[in-house]
């Protein structure tokens, strides 16, 4: 019988402070009888939004994945004497993990810990990757990080290497995203972050990215939906909404809104809710940054000895910092 080797290693799992489903739905009720209401992005990510959102970005017209991507691979060696080596890399929304995955062999971590809202998608990915990497500890966190960025013991105390990539910090508003970076370098005193963040470029860029012709963001944006018919039991009809994207030049952000097209209505268990055609819900903002000013936004938080690479377009930049 074939044995496996004593040093193969199984990942850790653990679910964290699962949603509160009756908190949730009150919040949602609420922001539902608002004038314009706006839902978090987070509920994007289900399991299914999580596998539309790996299809977003395999289009050429979203073009944020492969530019980080390539500045990884090209600056991988400068990266790793940036950051060290040997720390416990925490991926903060890991998703399918192949981003921090391409960098194991430049920052060789010690531990890996894959944080994601998204469980099951998150579970998934951990156990394939821990079977292509059998020596390297494993821990996946299911954790909506938007709220708290608690670790939970099971983390340990080495040094710590935060990985915020793909400019899911351009989901908060500067003043949040200053106290979301807060957060972070408290949760890694005396460590470092490596973060992805998606510049300002010429608007028909940005908003082709965000309304691709082939229709996957649409489908991205219009699966909330199901999502909170199957959370929350409302019947949001999906048929009667669709897709819209444009990109906010004042607060400069993409804006992705769900906008009824006749009359829709949704009902939930106490109550209901009406839409006269064209209203909308915002269900996510996407923030670009100047570099100068995203530099003074990781400095704001706490951070300093900052180093920076950035594409040849400068599309996209990537940013070391430490606390
Ligand atoms: C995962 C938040 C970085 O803002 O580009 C992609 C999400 N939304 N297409 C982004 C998203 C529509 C994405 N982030």
């Amino acid at each position: 019988m074939p044995s496996t080797p004593a040093s193969t290693l199984q990942a850790e799992f653990l679910q964290l402070a699962p949603a509160q489903v009756q908190e949730l739905s009150d919040e949602l009720a609420q922001s539902l009888l608002q004038p314009q209401p706006s839902i978090a992005p987070k509920f994007l990510y289900d399991a299914l939004g999580s596998k539309l959102f790996e299809a977003i970005t395999e289009l050429d017209e979203y073009y944020p994945t492969r530019t980080e991507a390539a500045i990884f691979e090209r600056h991988r060696d400068a990266l790793a004497r940036a950051c060290g080596t040997g720390h416990t890399l925490v991926d903060l929304g890991a998703g399918n993990c192949a981003k921090a995955a391409s960098l194991f062999s430049a920052l060789r971590p010690s531990r890996y810990v894959a944080v994601d809202i998204s469980v099951d998608f998150l579970r998934r990915a951990l156990h394939e990757l821990q079977a292509r990497h059998p020596q390297l500890p494993m821990l996946g966190l299911g954790l909506d990080f938007s709220n708290t960025l608690q670790l939970p013991l099971q983390v340990g105390d080495g040094p710590k290497l935060m990985f915020y990539p793909g400019s899911s910090i351009g989901n908060f508003a500067p003043e949040a995203a200053a106290e979301f970076l807060r957060r972070v370098r408290d949760a890694a005193p005396g460590g470092g972050l490596l973060i992805g963040v998606d510049l300002l470029k010429p608007v028909a860029i940005l908003e082709r990215a965000y309304d691709d012709p082939l229709g996957v963001t649409a489908a991205f944006n219009r699966n909330l939906l199901r999502h909170l018919n199957a959370l929350f039991g409302t019947d949001f009809d999906i048929a009667d909404w669709r897709h819209v994207a444009f990109f906010n030049a004042a607060e400069s952000r993409i804006e992705m809104h769900l906008e009824a097209l006749a009359g829709a209505v949704v009902r939930w268990p106490e109550g209901e809710r009406r839409f006269a055609p064209g209203e909308r819900m915002h269900t996510e903002n996407s923030y670009k940054w100047r570099p100068d000013d995203f530099a003074g936004l990781l400095e704001s938080a706490g951070f300093s000895r900052l180093q920076q690479w950035i594409d040849k377009h400068r599309w996209f930049a990537v940013f070391a910092a430490f606390s």
